[in-house]
């Protein structure tokens, strides 16, 4: 018998839908949205709408509840079992806020399967759009919340993360300021992920701790909100949130609106959603210690399992819960696909022909280095976006390909070396995570095994993992997270990429370069082109 549980993941670009058959352990069914082609009336890019400063950059609420109805629409007319799914869990872009009034529980109520979800919700918000995790205007509340909690290390202690430019508290601060009245008329305040939950159970569903440790509100040790870190963001903040509640916690069945129009039977189990990089930690199988990932997605994350608290006092690494009860390091770099896509662009290259020249380009790419800020980064922070080339032009295709993904993963390696649990393995996921050329690069930099999943979508995947076992605890059948990850890595691991031993010195010398590349260029060092000749004359073209 099918025993089916279906993972939602509302992703910057597209809303997944992936139905899991937990008795095979197969993936049943796979349904993607991309905001920009499917919902083009939206007109986003890359499903969010920068501004012209570069660095306010918000989506559409009203888009992502209808990217939710076109989802299902699509599974009924192939006919997929939504009636046979037994529970729902979901995943969605981390730190983005959704501002609501009085009037979005009763629209909620009232939605009529005749119509949509968007034509009722549509005098719902107090705030039309909703800043996301890309949004980096908010330096200057990020500057006053750090000061009145009394600085960078209280901060991160409280809530396990610096007061963070893409955070929920920033975000909610600068609305306050700048729109008080809308500030005011806001009845509550919920992250994607809490939202779209509530769309599914039909009224304001609560905010799980994986995700809420992203907002800089929530103490970390004691999972409640920190009242402190909430009166200092804006005033009357607390009375805005929702509940905070555990990740594999039920928040009920879904709402007739879904069992009468998709055919769901009103049995299905709600489980919280939760932040994407907390759900793919469960995708891809994080359940222990010694094991980190990287996901490819429109931003790059690494990330890895934690068992016990410890914090990056740097300010650039975040401690987030994790949908297991315990920890989980993450950084998170803005020039992910961003910068691939423009590299690959600009030489109008299809990925393969990326790949093939990334294969035929030698590592330590003859001594050149790229800083590849395209977009304003998150770590190291920049806020205003330049890419650096050192030895090479702007038009050589073949040595920006390497430039950027070397960048990408030397970048990624400098900036984990806070995390004490030090990884033996690495689990990639993500788009870009299928492209073998590319992990070969991970793997050699990081000189560990990188393990490359049949699957990228790993945070939807995670979601209806997490739905499965919640459901299954619910009725006295326990699994344990082991026999869970047992069945997950026979069924969806593709290949494992070895380290070549031949490069490891290589790239620890090119590690030192790049690190004093940037410090040369972001904070005023000596400029090291004299160890950029020495690495080039020992690893270059001769
Ligand atoms: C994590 C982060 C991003 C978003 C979008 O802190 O900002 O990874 O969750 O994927």
């Amino acid at each position: 018998m099918k025993e089916l549980f279906l993972g939602l993941d509302c992703s910057t670009q597209g809303l997944t839908a992936i139905i899991i058959d937990f008795n095979s352990f197969r993936i049943l069914s796979k349904y993607e949205i991309n905001y920009d082609r499917d919902l083009a009336h939206y007109k986003t890019q890359n499903g969010v709408y920068i501004h012209d400063d570069g660095i306010t950059v918000h989506s559409n609420p009203l888009m992502w509840a209808e990217a939710l109805d076109l989802i299902f629409f699509n599974m009924v007319k192939d006919d997929v079992p939504l009636q046979s799914v037994l529970a729902i869990s979901g995943s969605a872009q981390q730190h983005g806020t959704v501002y609501l009034n009085t009037k979005f529980e009763k629209n909620l109520k009232n939605v009529s399967p005749d119509s949509n979800l968007a034509h009722f919700l549509l005098n719902s918000f107090s705030r039309k759009t909703s800043p996301v995790w890309m949004d980096s205007s908010t330096s200057k509340q990020c500057q006053e919340i750090r000061e009145k909690l009394g600085g960078m290390k209280k901060a991160i202690k409280l809530t396990g993360s610096n007061i963070t430019e893409r955070f929920s508290g920033p975000q909610i601060r600068k609305f306050y300021q700048q729109q008080s009245e809308k500030y005011e008329k806001t009845h509550i305040i919920h992250l994607i992920s809490s939202y779209m939950a509530s769309l599914l159970l039909g009224k304001n569903a609560p905010i799980d701790h994986a995700d809420g440790t992203g907002m800089n509100l929530m103490n970390i040790a004691r999972n409640q909100w920190d009242r402190e870190a909430v009166e200092i963001t804006a005033p009357n903040l607390m009375i805005k949130l929702p509940p905070l509640i555990k990740s594999y916690e039920i928040i009920g069945n879904i709402a007739p609106y879904f069992t009468e129009k998709y055919g769901f039977s009103p049995e299905t189990l709600l489980i919280a959603w939760s932040g994407d990089n907390p759900n793919s930690l469960v995708g891809v199988g994080l359940i222990s210690k010694g094991k980190a990932a990287i996901s490819l997605g429109t931003s790059d994350t690494f990330f890895g399992y934690m068992e016990n608290l410890h914090f990056d006092f740097t300010g650039e690494g975040h401690v987030f819960g994790t949908p297991t009860g315990y920890y989980m390091s993450l950084i998170c770099f803005k020039n992910g696909s961003l910068a691939r896509e423009r590299i690959k662009n600009q030489f109008k290259l299809t990925w393969s022909e990326f790949s093939e020249l990334l294969l035929h380009t030698p590592p330590g790419n003859d001594g050149n280095i790229m800083l590849p800020y395209f977009f304003p980064e998150i770590v190291p922070l920049v806020l205003n976006s330049k890419p650096y080339r050192f030895g090479f032009s702007e038009n050589d295709p073949k040595a920006n390909v390497r430039a950027v993904i070397e960048a990408q993963f030397l970048s990624m390696k400098l900036h984990s070396s806070w995390i004490k649990e030090k990884a033996t393995e690495i689990h990639a996921t993500g788009g870009a995570s299928i492209n073998t050329e590319i992990m070969q690069v991970a793997a050699d930099v990081f000189n560990i095994p990188v393990r490359i999943f049949e699957q990228a979508n790993s945070a939807a995947i995670g979601a209806a993992i997490r739905s499965a076992k919640s459901f299954y605890d619910s009725i006295g059948q326990y699994t344990s997270w082991i026999e869970i990850n047992e069945k997950l890595s026979q069924l969806l691991i593709k290949e494992i990429l070895y380290p070549n031993e031949n490069v490891t010195k290589l790239y620890e010398e090119m590690l030192f370069l790049y690190e004093k590349y940037e410090d040369y260029v972001l904070r005023g060092s000596e400029n090291p082109e004299y160890f950029r000749q020495r690495f080039k004359d020992k690893y270059g073209k001769k």
